[in-house]
């Protein structure tokens, strides 16, 4: 059994991939992701030139996720048409997902003209969260600034659906504020969530933070963070399912993650903190332990589970 699932007009083999974040930036990670059995080859979020990002240290795992700073260290995004390249002649089956940021309106404007030119890319991922940069607040956060930078990007010719990394939302007026904003434009999906920003772990027997940067204060991944992420998939799957496909992100490390994350609303799921900790077994892994439990409820397509949670 496999569930499959669509964006747009391109086909997921299966619902589970990975997130952009840890292992996707070098051409060996994503080709990595490719033999793996991820059902997608999702890239490291890139800027219009190569960034090395903040300083070491600047991502640690704890038992109950992880932390990181990593700050976009990535190789620029014409590196990322070259791999696309490379990548869709060795998987041609597996879609290529791009991770999209910017600096300034134009940045994003030119990063996404460049890619729905591009033959060898399938999806893009507009990314409006990234926690880490010090002095740039997350783009949305701010609903004007996204409502003005949405408007520019969807002017933009090419018919490459699009989605938008959101961050997670704490005030259900705030998500649905949100929501009307992105109700204006013809998004694809969103992805619920990016890490929790500005997060601080404490190591206590060195009496000191795990990471250096920004005031030691990083985004927060793994089993911390899946009720904030399902809060969020719920949330928006309430005001936006018959507009956009919501993909859950959030402290999916076994098929039951995965389960709660569909039942809250998400179509598709992508992994993060345990791609960083197990490698790209932790997809084979979660892809059996899933569908031996939907055998044995006889559930047999996603759609008979997606938004499906009981309410009381
Ligand atoms: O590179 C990062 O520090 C980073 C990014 Br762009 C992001 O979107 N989310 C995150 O947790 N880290």
């Amino acid at each position: 059994m496999t569930f499959t699932a669509q964006i747009g007009n391109v086909v997921f083999q299966d619902i589970i991939y990975n997130s952009s974040g840890p292992r996707c930036t070098t051409l060996e990670e994503l080709r990595a992701l490719g033999e793996s059995e991820s059902s997608a080859i999702m890239m490291k979020s890139c800027s219009p030139e190569p960034r090395d990002g903040n300083p070491e240290p600047r991502y640690k795992e704890v038992e109950l996720g992880s932390i990181n700073s990593i700050g976009l260290a990535n190789h620029g995004y014409k590196k990322y048409i070259e791999y696309a390249a490379e990548l869709k002649e060795q998987f041609p089956e597996k879609p290529v997902v791009v991770s999209i940021v910017g600096f300034c309106p134009e940045d994003f404007v030119n990063l996404v003209t460049a890619f729905q030119n591009e033959p060898n890319v399938d999806v893009l991922e507009v990314n409006l969260s990234c926690p880490n940069v010090v002095g740039k607040p997350q783009i949305a956060y701010d609903f004007e600034t996204s409502d003005e930078l949405l408007a520019k990007i969807f002017q933009i010719p090419g018919d490459k659906p699009i989605g938008l990394k959101l961050p997670p939302y704490f005030d259900p007026v705030h998500t649905a504020m949100m929501a009307e904003v992105l109700k204006k434009y013809p998004i694809s999906f969103i992805t619920c969530i990016n890490s929790v920003g500005n997060t601080l772990i404490i190591d206590p027997e060195a009496e000191a933070p795990l990471i250096a940067p920004k005031w030691w204060l990083g985004g927060l991944g793994g089993d911390y963070v899946k009720p904030v992420a399902l809060a969020n998939v719920r949330m928006f799957y309430k005001l936006l399912w018959d507009r956009m496909m919501i993909i859950g992100c959030g402290g999916i490390k076994s098929w039951v993650d995965v389960f709660e994350h569909l039942l809250a609303g998400a179509s598709l799921v992508q992994l993060g903190t345990v791609l960083g900790k197990e490698d790209t077994a932790c997809f084979a892994r979660i892809q059996q332990e899933f569908y031996e439990y939907m055998e044995k409820k006889w559930y047999t397509d996603a759609k008979q589970i997606i938004g499906q949670l009981k309410e009381l």
